[in-house]
């Protein structure tokens, strides 16, 4: 904890993703926020705004914006959501070496100014993404995570709890694996008030489901047309940070460093993870059938070739 009794959340990107990132922490009172970007005035015109949002959301902590990474200093936690999207005719290397190396550079700042923080990552592409800042940033690898099986495992539930007709609340469920097409939802870990999604819906309902939820980000993509999900991304990023800031030691799916763990070595992948004040307080080993284990190592193949991409890249 830095020196004030409140903690210090440092958002560092202050596009959609960040801003309402750093405006669901104001809520929730975690904490005094940093809002940071490249782009001059951004950062301070939403941390004026947020602020003056202020006196009618009822907070008592700050916002304040910056392009000087020194104002991050001591920082308790970093949710890093600084990137680009990907435009048209940018090819997905074209975008990893773009977002690769803003990252490289973010992660020497954090490592400069805070480095105590517990950070997490939601910059694409997530798994490969947070493998690069856990190698630059050279934390142990407790305080180094990504946000993708938050915000997949909470799309599923929606669509569950819409499908039928009960409440969000009373369904739970795990999405493991890398964030995009290989993902692996768990219907086997998938209960409505603790009674097996299997027993309340067919098998074809199922699966209708779980491709919706592989396809969730470009579901919302198809149609806002221009940008991309950031009020889900980002409740799922603070709902992490808000676990480990308050010691809440919630499971929940989170992009962790594996080593042996489900057969899976040097990599970062969706797992259950308890969080708390250290940040990744313990992996959960689940029992996963045949063909959920072949999903989970396919999964992570396409994430080590990312990696591999990074290394040719020089970013690693
Ligand atoms: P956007 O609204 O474009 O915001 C990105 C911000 O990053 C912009 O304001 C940029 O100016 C800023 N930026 C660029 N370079 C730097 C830098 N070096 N330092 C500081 N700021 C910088 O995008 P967004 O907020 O919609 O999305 C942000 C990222 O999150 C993208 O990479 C998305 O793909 C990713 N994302 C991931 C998920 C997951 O579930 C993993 C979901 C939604 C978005």
């Amino acid at each position: 904890m830095n020196s004030s009794s409140v903690p210090k959340i440092a958002c560092v990107g202050a596009g959609n993703v960040g801003a309402t990132a750093a405006q669901y922490c104001l809520e929730l009172g975690l904490g005094n926020v940093v809002l940071t970007d490249v782009v001059e005035g951004l950062p301070q015109g939403k941390a004026l705004d947020l602020t003056e949002a202020g006196p009618i959301r009822n907070y008592s902590v700050t916002c304040t914006g910056t392009n000087d990474y020194a104002d991050i200093a001591g920082a308790d936690m970093v949710i890093v959501t600084a990137g680009l999207p990907r435009k048209p005719g940018m090819t997905r290397l074209d975008l990893l070496e773009k977002n690769g190396n803003i990252m490289a550079g973010i992660c020497a700042e954090i490592k400069r100014y805070a480095p105590e923080a517990i950070v997490i990552i939601v910059t694409n592409p997530l798994d490969v993404m947070v493998y690069l800042a856990y190698k630059k940033l050279g934390f142990p690898k407790n305080r180094v995570l990504g946000m993708a099986g938050c915000l997949d495992s909470a799309r599923m539930r929606s669509f569950i709890a819409m499908e039928l007709n009960v409440s969000m609340k009373n369904v739970d469920t795990m999405v493991l694996g890398s964030h995009g097409d290989t993902m692996v939802p768990l219907p086997q870990y998938t209960t409505v008030s603790g009674i097996p999604i299997t027993q309340l819906m067919s098998k074809e309902r199922i699966d209708a489901i779980i491709a919706r939820t592989r396809d969730g980000g470009g579901e919302i993509v198809r149609l806002l047309k221009t940008g991309s999900a950031y009020y889900a991304p980002a409740a799922g990023a603070v709902r992490m940070a808000q676990a480990i800031l308050r010691d809440e030691r919630q499971m929940l799916p989170c992009a962790a460093y594996l080593e042996g763990e489900y057969g899976l070595d040097d990599v970062y992948m969706g797992v259950p993870c308890v969080l708390g004040r250290g940040g990744v307080e313990s992996l959960v080993a689940l029992d996963l059938t045949t063909e959920e284990q072949s999903a989970l190592r396919h999964s992570a193949e396409e994430v080590r070739t990312g990696i591999s991409e990074l290394q040719q890249l020089g970013l690693l």
